[in-house]
Formats: C-alpha cells, structure tokens, sequence
C-alpha cells in the first residue's frame, strides 16, 4: 500500500513535470514568423532586416502622411497606407529584396530572405 501510494506519488509528479514542460517548450520554441517595420519620419525601421524563408513582414505607417511599400522587381506593392495602415507580405524565395516608397522615392529598405534551414544546401 504504502510502494503504491508512493508510486502514485511519482506519477503525478512525472504528469506535473510533463505537463508543466509542454504548456513552457512550445512557447519558448515557437518560431518568431511575423517582423515588423516601421514607416516613421520618411525612414523604414528597421532599413533592412534578414528573415527566414516563410516569413511574413508587415510594414506599418507610423508617419504622419501616406507612403507605400513597393519592391523593385515589383514582386511586391502596397496600396498607399495612411497613418496607421499596414500592409504585408508573405517571403517564400532567399533572396535581396529592395524596396522604396514610390511617393518618396529616397525612402528605401532591405529585406534578406534567407534559406529556412541550413542543412539541406541545394546541389
Ligand atoms: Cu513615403
């Protein structure tokens, strides 16, 4: 009775520890996906910044008149964001991807796609 009662013991304890785990890991391990740039003072905040390949960036216009975000390659292109708008955009290819405010032309940023893993490098 007693090796029982003490073995019932240890298995809640085990569930705890378990349990405790799993709510803690998945949180802790859970994948940053989304980025977030600024558009403030005709300046894109961060300028440039690296991501993995899948992640969606959103752009937010924290200026107090209108901008755009728009790739040159034109792969991308948002509607013109009023304060407080957003716009974003979904980055499944690595590459260099520079983008300007077509109302502000000398407003630019950078967005690097990098490859979301590193161990299966392409032949
Ligand atoms: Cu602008």
């Amino acid at each position: 009775m007693t090796r029982l009662a003490t073995n019932i013991r240890i298995a809640i304890a085990l569930a705890a520890v378990v349990l405790a785990t799993a709510a803690v890991v998945p949180v802790a391990s859970a994948p940053s996906v989304d980025l977030q740039v600024q558009i403030d003072q005709f300046i894109f905040a961060p300028q440039r910044i690296t991501v993995k390949t899948g992640t969606t960036v959103t752009w937010i216009n924290d200026d107090d008149v209108p901008h755009t975000v728009v790739s040159n390659n034109k792969l991308f292109k948002s509607k013109t964001l009023d304060t407080k708008d957003s716009f974003s955009f979904t980055f499944v290819t690595p590459g260099t991807y520079d983008y300007f405010c077509s109302l502000h032309p000398h407003t630019t940023g950078t967005v690097v796609v990098e490859a979301a893993t590193g161990s299966n490098a392409l032949p």
